[in-house]
Protein backbone atom coordinates (compact mmCIF):
# COMPACT_ATOMS: atom_id res chain seq x y z
CA UNK A 1 0.00 0.00 0.00
CA UNK A 2 1.37 3.48 -1.13
CA UNK A 3 2.51 5.85 2.32
CA UNK A 4 -0.26 8.01 2.80
CA UNK A 5 0.56 10.92 4.94
CA UNK A 6 -1.87 12.53 7.64
CA UNK A 7 -4.78 14.25 5.62
CA UNK A 8 -1.95 13.96 2.97
CA UNK A 9 -0.05 17.17 3.97
CA UNK A 10 3.46 17.47 2.93
CA UNK A 11 6.63 16.70 5.07
CA UNK A 12 7.97 20.72 4.22
CA UNK A 13 8.45 22.95 7.10
CA UNK A 14 7.67 26.74 5.99
CA UNK A 15 7.79 30.28 7.70
CA UNK A 16 3.73 29.54 8.36
CA UNK A 17 4.13 26.15 9.32
CA UNK A 18 2.78 25.49 13.16
CA UNK A 19 1.59 21.58 13.66
CA UNK A 20 3.69 19.16 12.82
CA UNK A 21 2.83 15.28 12.96
CA UNK A 22 5.68 12.89 14.00
CA UNK A 23 5.67 9.03 14.51
CA UNK A 24 7.14 7.00 17.02
CA UNK A 25 6.23 3.32 16.57
CA UNK A 26 7.93 1.99 19.29
CA UNK A 27 6.89 -0.89 21.20
CA UNK A 28 9.84 -1.43 23.56
CA UNK A 29 9.14 -1.71 27.03
CA UNK A 30 5.44 -2.68 26.45
CA UNK A 31 4.23 -5.48 29.25
CA UNK A 32 1.62 -6.77 27.37
CA UNK A 33 2.26 -9.63 24.78
CA UNK A 34 -0.27 -9.54 21.88
CA UNK A 35 -1.21 -6.33 20.72
CA UNK A 36 1.42 -3.61 19.62
CA UNK A 37 1.55 -0.07 18.60
CA UNK A 38 4.03 0.20 15.91
CA UNK A 39 1.55 0.11 13.15
CA UNK A 40 0.01 2.98 14.95
CA UNK A 41 1.17 6.14 13.25
CA UNK A 42 0.73 4.78 9.71
CA UNK A 43 -2.77 3.39 10.84
CA UNK A 44 -3.81 7.05 11.48
CA UNK A 45 -2.68 8.47 8.77
CA UNK A 46 -4.69 5.74 6.31
CA UNK A 47 -7.62 6.31 8.47
CA UNK A 48 -7.48 10.37 8.03
CA UNK A 49 -8.10 9.48 4.07
CA UNK A 50 -11.76 8.52 5.04
CA UNK A 51 -12.63 11.42 7.18
CA UNK A 52 -13.87 14.68 6.68
CA UNK A 53 -11.84 17.57 6.09
CA UNK A 54 -13.77 19.99 8.75
CA UNK A 55 -13.76 19.66 12.17
CA UNK A 56 -17.00 20.08 14.19
CA UNK A 57 -15.74 23.39 14.94
CA UNK A 58 -15.53 24.10 11.37
CA UNK A 59 -11.72 24.39 11.21
CA UNK A 60 -10.82 23.35 7.41
CA UNK A 61 -8.02 20.73 7.15
CA UNK A 62 -7.41 22.60 3.61
CA UNK A 63 -4.32 24.08 2.41
CA UNK A 64 -4.32 27.07 4.84
CA UNK A 65 -3.82 24.98 7.28
CA UNK A 66 -0.02 25.22 8.56
CA UNK A 67 0.26 21.72 9.29
CA UNK A 68 3.07 19.33 7.97
CA UNK A 69 3.79 15.20 8.35
CA UNK A 70 7.41 14.34 9.14
CA UNK A 71 6.76 10.48 9.00
CA UNK A 72 8.03 8.41 11.90
CA UNK A 73 11.06 8.40 13.57
CA UNK A 74 12.87 4.68 12.88
CA UNK A 75 13.01 1.78 15.80
CA UNK A 76 15.97 0.43 15.05
CA UNK A 77 15.65 -3.16 16.61
CA UNK A 78 19.23 -3.97 16.30
CA UNK A 79 19.75 -1.46 19.11
CA UNK A 80 17.32 -3.49 21.34
CA UNK A 81 17.41 -7.17 20.30
CA UNK A 82 21.25 -7.90 19.55
CA UNK A 83 22.60 -7.12 22.65
CA UNK A 84 21.70 -9.63 25.22
CA UNK A 85 24.52 -8.17 27.93
CA UNK A 86 21.91 -7.43 31.16
CA UNK A 87 25.03 -6.23 33.08
CA UNK A 88 24.71 -2.84 34.58
CA UNK A 89 26.39 -0.39 32.98
CA UNK A 90 28.79 2.16 34.49
CA UNK A 91 26.94 5.15 32.29
CA UNK A 92 28.27 8.34 34.49
CA UNK A 93 28.47 9.37 30.50
CA UNK A 94 25.28 9.45 29.96
CA UNK A 95 21.98 11.21 31.35
CA UNK A 96 19.89 7.91 31.77
CA UNK A 97 21.17 6.71 35.21
CA UNK A 98 23.55 3.91 36.39
CA UNK A 99 21.03 1.07 36.58
CA UNK A 100 20.07 0.98 33.12
CA UNK A 101 20.55 -2.06 30.61
CA UNK A 102 22.92 -0.83 28.06
CA UNK A 103 20.18 -2.17 25.46
CA UNK A 104 17.41 0.80 26.74
CA UNK A 105 20.46 2.93 27.34
CA UNK A 106 20.98 2.82 23.56
CA UNK A 107 17.98 2.88 22.34
CA UNK A 108 17.01 5.93 24.22
CA UNK A 109 19.92 7.32 23.32
CA UNK A 110 18.85 6.56 19.77
CA UNK A 111 15.42 8.07 20.20
CA UNK A 112 16.09 11.13 21.87
CA UNK A 113 18.86 11.74 18.71
CA UNK A 114 16.24 11.17 16.01
CA UNK A 115 13.10 12.98 18.05
CA UNK A 116 15.89 15.88 18.23
CA UNK A 117 16.69 16.52 14.70
CA UNK A 118 12.88 16.31 13.77
CA UNK A 119 12.36 19.05 16.46
CA UNK A 120 15.89 20.78 15.17
CA UNK A 121 14.10 20.50 11.34
CA UNK A 122 10.54 22.27 12.73
CA UNK A 123 12.20 25.02 15.47
CA UNK A 124 14.46 25.85 12.55
CA UNK A 125 14.75 29.96 12.43
CA UNK A 126 13.81 30.23 15.24
CA UNK A 127 17.24 29.29 17.39
CA UNK A 128 18.03 33.41 17.40
CA UNK A 129 14.81 34.13 19.40
CA UNK A 130 15.09 31.27 21.75
CA UNK A 131 12.76 29.97 21.03
CA UNK A 132 10.75 32.43 22.99
CA UNK A 133 8.40 33.16 19.96
CA UNK A 134 7.67 29.80 19.12
CA UNK A 135 4.22 28.64 18.05
CA UNK A 136 5.21 25.45 16.50
CA UNK A 137 3.67 22.72 17.79
CA UNK A 138 5.04 18.95 17.80
CA UNK A 139 2.50 16.64 17.69
CA UNK A 140 3.51 12.64 18.31
CA UNK A 141 1.85 9.34 17.53
CA UNK A 142 3.11 6.25 19.24
CA UNK A 143 4.17 3.97 20.18
CA UNK A 144 3.79 3.10 23.74
CA UNK A 145 3.72 5.28 26.54
CA UNK A 146 7.36 5.19 26.97
CA UNK A 147 7.76 7.38 24.24
CA UNK A 148 6.93 10.50 26.06
CA UNK A 149 10.12 10.03 28.20
CA UNK A 150 12.48 10.53 25.24
CA UNK A 151 10.27 13.07 23.44
CA UNK A 152 10.77 15.17 26.60
CA UNK A 153 14.30 14.85 26.70
CA UNK A 154 14.75 16.02 22.95
CA UNK A 155 12.73 19.44 24.15
CA UNK A 156 14.99 19.47 26.68
CA UNK A 157 17.77 20.09 24.53
CA UNK A 158 15.66 23.30 22.99
CA UNK A 159 14.23 24.94 25.60
CA UNK A 160 14.82 24.65 29.60
CA UNK A 161 11.62 22.22 31.39
CA UNK A 162 11.14 24.83 33.85
CA UNK A 163 7.92 26.63 33.50
CA UNK A 164 6.71 23.31 31.60
CA UNK A 165 4.66 21.28 32.95
CA UNK A 166 3.41 17.96 32.11
CA UNK A 167 -0.51 16.38 31.65
CA UNK A 168 -1.08 13.34 31.31
CA UNK A 169 -4.49 11.77 30.64
CA UNK A 170 -4.50 7.82 31.68
CA UNK A 171 -6.08 5.19 33.42
CA UNK A 172 -2.65 4.24 34.75
CA UNK A 173 0.15 5.73 36.98
CA UNK A 174 2.82 4.29 35.28
CA UNK A 175 5.08 4.85 38.50
CA UNK A 176 6.59 1.53 38.78
CA UNK A 177 10.02 2.39 39.86
CA UNK A 178 11.89 -0.84 37.87
CA UNK A 179 9.84 -3.43 36.21
CA UNK A 180 11.58 -7.22 35.95
CA UNK A 181 14.78 -5.39 35.92
CA UNK A 182 14.47 -2.52 33.72
CA UNK A 183 14.25 0.87 33.50
CA UNK A 184 12.61 2.29 30.91
CA UNK A 185 9.08 0.85 30.29
CA UNK A 186 5.71 2.37 29.70
CA UNK A 187 5.01 1.75 33.27
CA UNK A 188 7.29 3.34 34.91
CA UNK A 189 7.37 6.09 32.35
CA UNK A 190 6.04 8.43 34.52
CA UNK A 191 8.41 7.91 37.60
CA UNK A 192 11.05 9.07 35.39
CA UNK A 193 9.49 12.13 33.84
CA UNK A 194 8.63 12.81 37.44
CA UNK A 195 12.56 12.82 38.08
CA UNK A 196 13.40 14.86 34.83
CA UNK A 197 10.60 17.59 35.74
CA UNK A 198 12.56 17.71 39.04
CA UNK A 199 15.72 19.03 37.89
CA UNK A 200 13.95 22.31 36.64
CA UNK A 201 11.69 24.90 38.49
CA UNK A 202 8.09 25.95 38.45
CA UNK A 203 6.74 22.69 36.84
CA UNK A 204 4.48 19.79 37.53
CA UNK A 205 3.52 16.47 36.61
CA UNK A 206 -0.23 16.25 36.61
CA UNK A 207 -2.05 12.49 35.72
CA UNK A 208 -5.70 12.32 35.28
CA UNK A 209 -8.38 9.43 34.97
CA UNK A 210 -6.54 6.60 36.80
CA UNK A 211 -8.65 3.93 37.85
CA UNK A 212 -5.65 1.16 37.47
CA UNK A 213 -2.63 1.43 40.55
CA UNK A 214 -0.71 -1.32 41.95
CA UNK A 215 0.05 -1.08 45.48
CA UNK A 216 4.01 -0.36 44.37
CA UNK A 217 2.89 2.37 42.60
CA UNK A 218 0.85 4.16 44.92
CA UNK A 219 3.28 3.85 47.45
CA UNK A 220 6.06 5.33 45.17
CA UNK A 221 3.62 8.21 44.26
CA UNK A 222 3.48 8.57 48.07
CA UNK A 223 7.34 8.65 48.76
CA UNK A 224 7.74 11.36 46.04
CA UNK A 225 5.21 13.62 47.00
CA UNK A 226 3.04 12.73 44.37
CA UNK A 227 -0.23 12.15 46.02
CA UNK A 228 -2.17 14.87 45.39
CA UNK A 229 -1.21 15.33 41.71
CA UNK A 230 -3.61 12.70 40.11
CA UNK A 231 -6.93 12.54 40.29
CA UNK A 232 -8.82 8.90 39.85
CA UNK A 233 -12.41 8.50 37.94
CA UNK A 234 -13.50 7.70 41.00
CA UNK A 235 -12.90 10.73 42.36
CA UNK A 236 -13.69 12.59 38.99
CA UNK A 237 -17.38 11.18 39.20
CA UNK A 238 -17.77 11.67 42.36
CA UNK A 239 -16.76 15.21 42.39
CA UNK A 240 -19.07 15.56 38.75
CA UNK A 241 -22.42 14.07 41.10
CA UNK A 242 -22.08 15.64 44.03
CA UNK A 243 -21.05 19.13 42.47
CA UNK A 244 -23.29 18.86 39.64
CA UNK A 245 -20.39 19.56 37.47
CA UNK A 246 -19.28 18.07 33.85
CA UNK A 247 -16.56 15.42 34.71
CA UNK A 248 -14.05 17.91 31.73
CA UNK A 249 -14.98 21.29 34.47
CA UNK A 250 -14.02 18.92 37.89
CA UNK A 251 -10.44 17.38 35.94
CA UNK A 252 -10.05 21.42 34.98
CA UNK A 253 -10.21 22.67 38.11
CA UNK A 254 -8.12 20.08 39.57
CA UNK A 255 -5.44 20.38 36.99
CA UNK A 256 -5.48 24.72 37.29
CA UNK A 257 -5.21 24.50 41.20
CA UNK A 258 -2.12 21.90 40.86
CA UNK A 259 -0.73 24.47 38.50
CA UNK A 260 -1.67 27.75 39.95
CA UNK A 261 -0.21 26.58 43.60
CA UNK A 262 3.07 26.25 44.16
CA UNK A 263 3.97 28.82 47.34
CA UNK A 264 5.79 31.80 45.54
CA UNK A 265 6.14 30.42 42.16
CA UNK A 266 3.46 31.97 39.80
CA UNK A 267 1.32 29.97 37.22
CA UNK A 268 2.80 27.62 35.01
CA UNK A 269 1.42 28.35 31.61
CA UNK A 270 3.61 26.48 29.27
CA UNK A 271 1.89 22.71 29.09
CA UNK A 272 2.91 19.13 27.49
CA UNK A 273 0.25 17.03 27.05
CA UNK A 274 0.06 13.16 26.96
CA UNK A 275 -2.72 11.14 26.18
CA UNK A 276 -2.94 7.50 26.71
CA UNK A 277 -5.86 6.12 24.79
CA UNK A 278 -6.59 3.97 27.89
CA UNK A 279 -8.07 7.17 29.36
CA UNK A 280 -11.22 6.62 26.95
CA UNK A 281 -13.60 4.04 28.74
CA UNK A 282 -12.95 0.72 26.79
CA UNK A 283 -16.60 0.60 25.35
CA UNK A 284 -15.17 3.37 22.84
CA UNK A 285 -11.68 2.84 22.68
CA UNK A 286 -11.05 -1.15 22.81
CA UNK A 287 -7.79 -1.27 20.98
CA UNK A 288 -5.59 -0.97 23.86
CA UNK A 289 -3.35 -3.34 25.94
CA UNK A 290 -4.91 -2.84 29.38
CA UNK A 291 -8.60 -1.43 28.67
CA UNK A 292 -10.10 -0.33 32.45
CA UNK A 293 -13.49 -0.42 32.66
CA UNK A 294 -15.09 3.29 34.36
CA UNK A 295 -12.78 5.76 31.97
CA UNK A 296 -13.73 9.11 30.33
CA UNK A 297 -16.29 9.85 27.58
CA UNK A 298 -15.00 10.86 23.97
CA UNK A 299 -17.32 14.71 24.79
CA UNK A 300 -15.34 14.83 28.42
CA UNK A 301 -11.93 14.35 26.64
CA UNK A 302 -12.74 16.65 24.58
CA UNK A 303 -14.10 19.38 26.48
CA UNK A 304 -10.94 19.12 28.75
CA UNK A 305 -8.37 19.52 25.69
CA UNK A 306 -10.27 22.31 24.56
CA UNK A 307 -10.41 24.04 28.09
CA UNK A 308 -6.60 22.97 28.26
CA UNK A 309 -5.89 24.54 24.38
CA UNK A 310 -7.50 27.89 25.40
CA UNK A 311 -5.71 28.48 28.76
CA UNK A 312 -2.55 27.14 28.58
CA UNK A 313 0.55 27.25 25.86
CA UNK A 314 0.56 24.55 24.45
CA UNK A 315 3.98 23.29 23.79
CA UNK A 316 3.94 19.54 22.27
CA UNK A 317 1.13 16.81 22.73
CA UNK A 318 1.34 13.13 21.96
CA UNK A 319 -0.78 9.83 21.97
CA UNK A 320 0.01 7.00 22.60
CA UNK A 321 -1.03 3.57 23.57
CA UNK A 322 -3.28 2.67 20.08
CA UNK A 323 -2.53 -1.23 19.21
CA UNK A 324 -4.29 -1.53 15.43
CA UNK A 325 -4.29 -5.10 15.73
CA UNK A 326 -6.65 -5.28 18.15
CA UNK A 327 -9.26 -3.04 16.53
CA UNK A 328 -12.43 -4.14 15.07
CA UNK A 329 -12.70 -4.51 11.39
CA UNK A 330 -14.37 -0.69 11.12
CA UNK A 331 -11.47 0.51 12.75
CA UNK A 332 -13.37 2.08 15.75
CA UNK A 333 -10.46 3.00 17.95
CA UNK A 334 -8.04 4.24 15.07
CA UNK A 335 -10.47 6.34 13.94
CA UNK A 336 -11.38 7.90 17.34
CA UNK A 337 -7.86 9.11 17.77
CA UNK A 338 -7.65 9.98 13.92
CA UNK A 339 -10.54 12.34 14.89
CA UNK A 340 -9.31 13.34 18.14
CA UNK A 341 -5.77 14.91 16.83
CA UNK A 342 -7.95 16.18 14.44
CA UNK A 343 -10.61 18.11 16.72
CA UNK A 344 -6.92 19.07 18.62
CA UNK A 345 -5.76 20.71 15.99
CA UNK A 346 -8.48 22.38 15.42
CA UNK A 347 -8.69 24.19 18.75
CA UNK A 348 -5.70 25.48 18.74
CA UNK A 349 -5.59 26.90 14.92
CA UNK A 350 -9.34 28.81 16.23
CA UNK A 351 -7.37 29.93 19.57
CA UNK A 352 -4.57 31.15 16.90
CA UNK A 353 -6.81 32.86 14.51
CA UNK A 354 -8.65 34.53 17.55
CA UNK A 355 -5.24 35.70 18.73
CA UNK A 356 -4.24 36.95 15.20
CA UNK A 357 -7.87 38.56 14.71
CA UNK A 358 -7.16 40.48 18.01
CA UNK A 359 -3.64 41.07 17.22
CA UNK A 360 -4.65 43.05 13.96
CA UNK A 361 -7.54 44.77 15.70
CA UNK A 362 -5.42 45.73 18.17
CA UNK A 363 -2.86 47.38 15.38
MN1 LIG B 1 -2.24 3.50 30.36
Amino acid sequence: MAYISFFRYNSTVKNDTIYAIIGIPLDYGTTQEFGYTKEAPSIIRELSDHISLMTEREVYFNENLPLVDLGDIVINSNNIDSNNDQTNLNSNNTSFGKETKIYELKLMNNLVEQIKNKLKYIYKNLESSNLKENKRIPIFIGGNHLVTFPILKSLEEFQSLSNISVISLDAHLDFYDIWQGNKYQHCTVMKRIHELLKNYSNNKLVIIGTRDIDIEEFQNAKSSNFSNNYLNCYEIFKKSKIHNKNVSEVIFEFINNILKSDGDNPKTNKVYISIDIDIFDPSIAPATGYPIAGGLLYRDVLDLLEKLVNSYEIIGIDLVEYMPNLDFKNMMTGFLCTRLIQEIIGFLELKRKRAEEYNEKGN
